[in-house]
């Protein structure tokens, strides 16, 4: 797998050994979609479910095929190969966007919303729909939003019930410098790093950990070489399925109108699918022996981020964002 994330283009090239999840054999027009996860994760799955969809309502004119498992690059990468129209869709955590687009450092915040519901409030409403309009300047099409749960610390060495407990440590971080700066306000060092890298980081011991939700922490393996797992849920950092601008531009008033609410309405399906995911890994990550530490007092991490919301919530824009998302019962 580490193989096939590194050399990702040189993989794509030669077609014979790539491995995707093809929806629309008789397609006219089959749209290449990149997921880092592996096949049978609920964003491949969901995404396969647009597809079908898709074909349904084009009558098999329009479908696509899902490159899982980052055959087509990490997620940086993946992302600038959307904008330039080599990537047709991409899933993606916002958080590689966040130093892109800075709409989407508000809902990538420590701690800005208070549950998942709260979350799925605010991207299903007005605050969403402004996010998924900022993508375009970025060649970008917005088109709709997944579940990623939230995010806790996992790490190697000792369980982690404190900030204290996390002083001087190194944690890997997606690439985004306001993740870069969250782990620093908890005391920590944080090194950004392809997700691919992580695993055999974690082994040789360049990191102590990284944070994630339960089904990365499952597919990803990390649980096998870092199996201290304290539930601070620092981040609850929504999903994007994105469409490349060059693609969309292709495609006719009519069939935008498809591809788009084919995308909205993979969102139920998705969160059916993830939902029994966190449940399933779950089990598996306790049964096979992880220590998770549930036990925390969450209220000196969420004061420790206010240096954070200092730094990057600085114009009358993110200032006002972030209220509404906070006014948003
Ligand atoms: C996962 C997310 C991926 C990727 C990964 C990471 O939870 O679904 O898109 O961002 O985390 O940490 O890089």
């Amino acid at each position: 797998m580490s193989i096939l994330r590194k050399f990702g283009l040189a993989v794509l090239a030669s077609a014979a050994i790539v491995v995707s999840t093809m929806s629309a054999h008789a397609a006219e027009l089959v749209l290449r979609s990149s997921d880092t996860h592996p096949d049978g994760y609920p964003t491949v799955e969901a995404v396969k479910y647009m597809g079908k969809l898709l074909e349904e309502r084009t009558k098999g004119r329009i479908g696509i095929e899902v490159f899982h498992s980052a055959q087509l690059g990490e997620e940086k990468d993946t992302i600038e190969q959307t904008q330039f129209g080599v990537i047709d869709l991409n899933r993606v955590s916002l958080g590689p966007f966040n130093n892109i687009i800075e709409e989407t450092q508000v809902v990538s915040l420590p701690y800005i919303f208070r549950s998942v519901d709260h979350m799925h409030k605010v991207m299903d409403g007005p605050i969403g729909d402004e996010i998924l309009a900022a993508f375009e300047a970025h060649d970008l099409i917005g088109l709709a939003f997944y579940d990623g749960g939230s995010r806790s610390f996992y790490n190697s060495e000792k369980p982690i019930k404190s900030v204290d407990d996390l002083k001087g440590m190194k944690f890997r971080v997606m690439q985004s410098d306001m993740f870069v700066d969250m782990v620093g306000a908890l005391g920590a060092n944080a090194t950004p790093m392809p997700y691919g890298e992580v695993y055999s980081a974690i082994q040789t011991g360049v990191i102590d950990g990284a944070e994630n939700n339960w089904p990365s922490y499952d597919s990803s393996g990390h649980f096998e070489v870092a199996k201290y797992y304290t539930l601070d849920e620092h981040l609850i950092v929504p999903e994007v399925l994105v469409m490349s601008k060059k693609s969309w531009d292709k495609l006719s008033p009519e069939d935008q109108t498809v591809v788009r609410q084919a995308a909205k309405d993979s969102v139920p399906h998705m969160r059916e699918l993830w939902t029994a995911q966190e449940k399933k890994s779950e089990e598996k990550i306790r049964a096979a022996g992880a220590e998770v530490i549930t036990d925390i007092d969450k209220k000196p991490f969420i004061e420790a981020m206010k240096p954070v919301y200092e730094k990057h919530v600085t114009s009358a824009k993110l200032k006002d964002m972030v209220a509404r998302i906070q006014a948003t019962e």
